[in-house]
């Protein structure tokens, strides 16, 4: 099924099939080649312009519907066909040791420059929540979980017009090991938030040292 390895390198050649069959397909693809996962609720910034425009991602309206969508679709499209690819290996669990401030939302600018524009600064679009909500992992190629890590950016930071770091990240919610399938949860309090926030998640998977970053938007309703 799964190979143990999956690497993101491709040839050229096989990028430009990628590409050309994501054209003719559309959103009609889902994982294209390489199977993983992300935060598909609140979506993650890379899944959620993959979920809204990946069967209309060439539409000039995004510019103005959803222009940081349009900005990552401009700077690098496989940043959304490989919304699941978003991971770093042989972290050894000093996740900010790997990844620095501003560079949270590419997981340090991994597979660099596939994912930068992830750390774009500004009004994303986010998902309305309510303070206490489910957070949904999306695992397509079942690698179980040794953890999920959830931060939120603490109230008053604003992340439409600074950059994410560490220190405005608080923990909110930390699993322990969850064993291999397609989708994982986990319950988050958002305390007494309000207000745009980086929902911020590790999930840390199981078939090998293989540690995904993934930002979620979102709008907390404060209750
Ligand atoms: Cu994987």
């Amino acid at each position: 099924m799964v190979p143990r390895r999956i690497r993101p390198r491709k040839t050229l050649l096989s990028l430009a099939v990628t590409a050309v069959t994501a054209v003719l397909l559309g959103g009609a693809l889902t994982g294209v080649a390489e199977a993983h996962g992300s935060a598909t609720d609140p979506p993650s910034r890379n899944y959620g312009c993959w979920n809204r425009w990946g069967s209309d991602f060439q539409n000039p309206a995004m510019a103005t519907r959803d222009p940081m969508c349009w900005q990552a679709w401009q700077a690098d499209p496989n940043a959304m066909w490989n919304w699941n690819g978003l991971y770093r290996e042989g972290v050894a669990g000093n996740h900010q040791a790997a990844i620095p401030d501003g560079t949270l939302c590419s997981g340090g600018r991994t597979q660099s420059p596939r994912y930068n524009a992830l750390d774009t600064v500004g009004a994303w679009q986010m998902a309305n929540k309510d303070n206490r909500f489910t957070l949904t992992v999306t695992d397509q190629a079942h690698h179980g979980a040794d953890y999920l890590r959830v931060y939120i950016t603490r109230q008053g930071f604003d992340a439409a017009t600074q950059p994410l770091s560490w220190g405005a990240l608080e923990p909110v919610a930390q699993s322990g090991r969850i064993a291999p399938a397609g989708q994982y949860q986990i319950a988050v309090d958002a305390g007494a938030r309000t207000g745009r926030h980086v929902v911020y998640t590790i999930w840390q998977a199981s078939h090998l040292d293989q540690s995904y970053y993934f930002c979620s938007d979102v709008n907390f309703s404060g209750r």
